[in-house]
């Protein structure tokens, strides 16, 4: 049989006018984009209307990446200039054999590699530590959006480029600088501007997973998730991967980063001598379905759905309750279930009988870790993973 252009029928040439069903006319906007429900994240503009913050629309997600323009964006200080990759630089120094500095194609000559993971900033549902106390309303995750997303990431390992630039016995801790400039409003007087950084101990930054990233889901980074190279670590809280990267810096003790021991620590008070370090994201899960703004259903089946995630292992249980946690069902694990990535869970609930229902979700991790009733307090209010529970009616 030949291959000529006459042996291809006409609904396959590519040249052919592309007829649409009559009903179609009625619709506008982006043809690929129907049908669609209407996703959008809740976000913050600067005084030149440009969009600096991104919280996701949890609620609304299916599948388990997160579409970039929907995933959350955070940063503490103004959003940097763009650097374009042709301009970028990284400088590697400190405690290493040779310091280098590496432009954007000399990065990306090291094997690369992709990680799909769960993004989770630390302050992510902190109003629920308020709510808890009886002090504050309930919040709601679907009219507020989380500060929480997952997606692919390709990069090549940090580890890599730390072999090339060879560690020492005192290469204990590798200090991730970005390009953002400034002074967190809580400094003490006195504070100057500083860099945004954070001290990754060694072990976690040999971590084949652990990766110097120019792309999300199969594109190059946007500027908001730190382009043209983050550093991405995967399982720890979001403020470890390091947007804007523009040096790494070896150091052989723990570098004093403003955003450790003043942000992002467990601990009582600024001057608890306990205080303890965030690094590993908790195990948690939320309800997705029936959202957090449903208080009644009809009676019926009824699928209850949700995420599950830990930093510290994939997902090994997830149990769902109905009676505010007297008795629990285990829930369907959906596929994949992967170290870092969340999972989806699903409960058919036979919900005939009218009344009154506390919903609510518990995770288990393949490390043992099991999801609290209780929120662990802090005085930064970091972290909250506990069950919360969801009132609805049947009627
Ligand atoms: N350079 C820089 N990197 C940063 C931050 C920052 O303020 N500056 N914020 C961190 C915090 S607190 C989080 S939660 C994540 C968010 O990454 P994303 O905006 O791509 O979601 O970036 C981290 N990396
Ligand atoms: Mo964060």
């Amino acid at each position: 049989m030949s291959n000529d252009e006459g042996a291809i029928p006409d609904f396959l040439r590519m040249d052919q006018p592309v007829s649409s069903d009559p009903a179609n006319t009625k619709k506008t906007g982006d043809w690929h984009g129907w049908p669609t429900k209407d996703m959008r994240p809740v976000t913050l503009t600067d005084n030149e209307g440009r969009t600096v913050r991104i919280r996701t629309p949890v609620m609304d997600l299916e599948g388990l990446i997160t579409p970039t323009h929907l995933h959350y964006t955070v940063q503490h200080f103004a959003v940097p200039p763009v650097v374009e990759s042709a301009a970028w630089e990284l400088k590697v120094c400190g405690e290493v054999k040779t310091p280098l500095t590496l432009n954007f194609d000399q990065l990306r000559r090291f094997p690369a590699r992709s990680v799909r993971t769960v993004m989770e900033c630390s302050g992510s549902d902190a109003t629920f530590f308020e709510y808890f106390k009886g002090e504050g309303p309930k919040p709601s995750r679907t009219q507020e959006g989380m500060i929480l997303s997952a997606s692919e990431w390709t990069g090549v390992p940090l580890a890599a480029v730390l072999h090339e630039a060879g560690l020492t016995a005192k290469s204990l801790y590798v200090r991730a600088e970005g390009n953002d400039l400034g002074l967190p409003p809580t400094a003490a007087p006195g504070t100057r501007p500083f860099y945004y950084d954070k001290g990754l101990p060694i072990e976690k930054a040999l971590h084949p997973d652990t990766i110097l990233a120019w792309a999300q889901n199969g594109q190059l980074l946007e500027h908001l998730h730190g382009a043209p190279v983050r550093l991405l670590v995967p399982g720890w809280s979001g403020n470890w991967s390091v947007k804007w990267l523009a040096k790494l810096e070896v150091t052989e003790r723990e570098p004093d980063c403003w955003y450790h021991y003043q942000f992002y620590y467990y601990g009582t008070s600024p001057d608890d001598p306990d205080r303890e370090l965030i690094t590993t994201i908790e195990v948690k899960s939320i309800i997705i379905q029936p959202n957090d703004d449903t208080e009644t259903l009809s009676p019926g089946i009824h699928m209850i759905r949700g995420y599950a995630w830990s930093g510290a292992g994939a997902i090994d249980q997830v149990e769902v309750s109905v009676d505010g946690g007297e008795t629990w069902h285990s829930a369907h694990i959906e596929q994949p279930r992967e170290r870092f990535m969340w999972v989806r869970w699903s409960y058919r609930w036979d919900a005939r009988r009218r009344g009154s229902y506390t919903l609510m979700s518990r995770a288990t991790d393949e490390i043992g870790r099991v999801q609290s009733h209780e929120p662990r307090y802090n005085n930064m209010r970091k972290n909250f993973s506990a069950i919360v529970g969801h009132s609805v009616t049947i009627e």
